[in-house]
């Protein structure tokens, strides 16, 4: 039998993810884990294609609509935690009026939780752990699905049981996947958050490497503990296609931890500048404060990158050694220093809210954002993910206070939630609540940058983003 195979990003909307004020600042990004898969699926010669509910803002209605009227014999589904809900909704409409279909679930939350997730939604078959596209070929090949058992890596129902097979390694060599499928995917849809981007222009993301040798406790890691990177000729070329296909002038450079291997980030930057690339396009990335040095930054600078985000984290370093972060606050102090001194704009991320953490270490913590100042400052609330270690210590002390995964979210405070699957002992959901706005307006609403925005601001577009910023934080002194 020949297999259709369609791939879904589920239908959770901007306000599903960070609240009604703060739907706006957002982003809405390609879905690359699917478009890799769809790559794979097409130099393979098997039909695949692509729905990405949020980008054309399709309910879980519309979405089953285009499932029954094509006809595909396999339906993919990416799965983070906190989309758990509408995911079992949609397998379940899907279900109901095309039972033929054979649905598959892959992503974040399947990989930590296969079984439990194939226990919990009884209307998929089969459900993918970890890099999912040599598992979706073998899938589609796997005549009349017969030879489930032969596939790698995956959890599927027979005969009412759940059956788990060996364990897929992770791919050594990404090369082997051709591009992610961009073609597939309505790219004229995407922005990323205002934060990471320069002026209004498009900013597409390419993936260099998975894997991270890191274990900070609240992290997934789910591509493994070994670094494994694109080939530089081959980053190059996504990068020279995607200049070309979309005339872009910015990219969002992305890697579990890209600086974390001297060599390969070296070789990159390098020949980011040899082939010119670094006077075509500007690029933002995610790094460690305890993977760069001067010397580093200086050629990311000259290689054409403008911000780096950083995990700060915490203001204390009680907290950031309970996180097993494994850096100090004066490195981070450090990094923040240098990285400013070459020239490169910081976004910093701070977790509110972490186990043991005492409304004093919160101040603390915002404090430090402040005093480290970087020109964008996010404040989430912790959010034990299934998987991690923090979960499973946390599970273990019977301190989680909900498997309702819709609940998984870390900007709960900005959407009034009424339940948080994590509050540190003699804390309450209001205070922390109230703490994650709190945060930000302490941080932005400073005179000093109202006046760095105020420089920075070169169209219309510029001003707008930053009178509704102001405004929404303004409004939610008074909000719930
Ligand atoms: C970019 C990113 C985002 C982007 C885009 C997400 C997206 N849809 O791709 C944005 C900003 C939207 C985002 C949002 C959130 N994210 Co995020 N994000 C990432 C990040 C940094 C990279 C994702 C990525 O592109 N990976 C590369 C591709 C190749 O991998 P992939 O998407 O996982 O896909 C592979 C496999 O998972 C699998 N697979 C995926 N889907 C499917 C489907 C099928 C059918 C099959 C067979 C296989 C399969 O095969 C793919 C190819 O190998 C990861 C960290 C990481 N390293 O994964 C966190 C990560 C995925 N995010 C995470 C979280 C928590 C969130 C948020 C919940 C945060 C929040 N706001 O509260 C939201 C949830 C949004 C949602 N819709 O559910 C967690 C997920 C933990 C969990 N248990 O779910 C991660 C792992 C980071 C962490 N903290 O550990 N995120
Ligand atoms: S948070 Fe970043 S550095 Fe820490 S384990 Fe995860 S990917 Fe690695």
């Amino acid at each position: 039998m020949k297999h259709t195979v369609v791939l879904i990003n589920p239908p959770m909307s901007l306000e599903d993810r960070y609240g009604k004020d703060m739907k706006q600042f957002g982003a809405v990004s390609e879905p690359l884990g699917i478009a890799y898969i769809a790559g794979y699926l097409e130099s393979q010669n098997i039909p695949v294609r692509i729905i990405d509910a949020p980008a054309l803002n399709l309910t879980i209605d519309d979405v089953t609509k285009e499932i029954v009227h094509g006809q595909y014999t396999i339906i993919g589904i990416s799965m983070l935690t906190p989309v758990f809900g509408i995911v079992k909704e949609l397998c379940r409409k899907i279900k109901e009026t095309y039972p033929e279909g054979m649905i598959v679930l892959g992503g974040a939350h399947c990989t930590v939780l296969p079984e439990r997730t194939l226990k919990e939604i009884n209307d998929a078959q089969i459900v993918c752990i970890g890099e999912g596209e040599l598992t979706m070929v073998e899938i589609a090949k796997a005549d009349d699905f017969a030879n489930l058992d032969q596939v790698m890596g995956i959890c599927y129902r027979s005969n009412n049981k759940v059956i788990r097979t060996e364990t897929r390694p992770f791919i050594k060599n990404l090369d082997i996947l051709p591009p992610p499928a961009r073609s597939l995917l309505p790219m004229e849809k995407y922005h990323l958050t205002a934060s990471r981007v320069s002026g209004e222009s498009y900013c597409p993301t390419i993936i260099v490497a998975r894997g991270c040798p890191f274990s900070c406790t609240f992290c997934s890691r789910t591509f493994g503990r070994t670094f494994r990177a694109h080939s530089i000729e081959r980053i190059i070329s996504e990068i020279r296609s995607l200049i070309n296909e979309y005339n872009i002038s910015q990219i969002n450079i992305e890697a579990d931890t890209l600086t974390v291997k001297k060599d390969f980030l070296k070789g990159m930057c390098n020949a980011l500048i040899e082939s010119g690339i670094n006077r075509k396009i500007k690029w933002t990335c995610e790094s460690r404060v305890d993977t760069v040095d001067e010397e580093t930054l200086r050629l990311m600078r000259k290689a054409g990158c403008w911000q780096i985000s950083y995990g700060a984290e915490t203001g204390s370093q009680r907290l950031l050694d309970i996180i097993n972060k494994g850096v100090t606050i004066k490195q981070i102090e450090n990094t923040f220093r240098l990285t400013k001194k070459v020239g490169i704009t910081i976004r910093g991320f701070f977790m509110l809210g972490l186990p043991t953490e005492t409304r004093e270490e919160s101040m603390t913590t915002i404090g430090f954002a402040k005093k480290l100042n970087p020109l964008w400052a996010q404040f989430t609330i912790t959010v034990p993910y299934p998987g991690t270690k923090m979960f499973e210590d946390l599970d273990q002390a019977g301190k989680i206070r909900t498997y309702d995964w819709a609940k998984y979210n870390t900007w709960s405070g900005w959407k009034g939630e009424d339940e948080i699957p994590f509050i540190p002992e003699g804390r309450t959901i209001e205070e922390l609540r109230k703490l994650q706005k709190q945060a930000l307006r302490q941080f932005y609403i400073r005179p000093s940058v109202f006046i760095r925005f105020i420089k920075t601001i070169q169209s219309f577009y510029d001003l707008k983003k930053f009178f509704m910023g102001f405004w929404v934080l303004v409004k939610s002194r008074f909000s719930r």
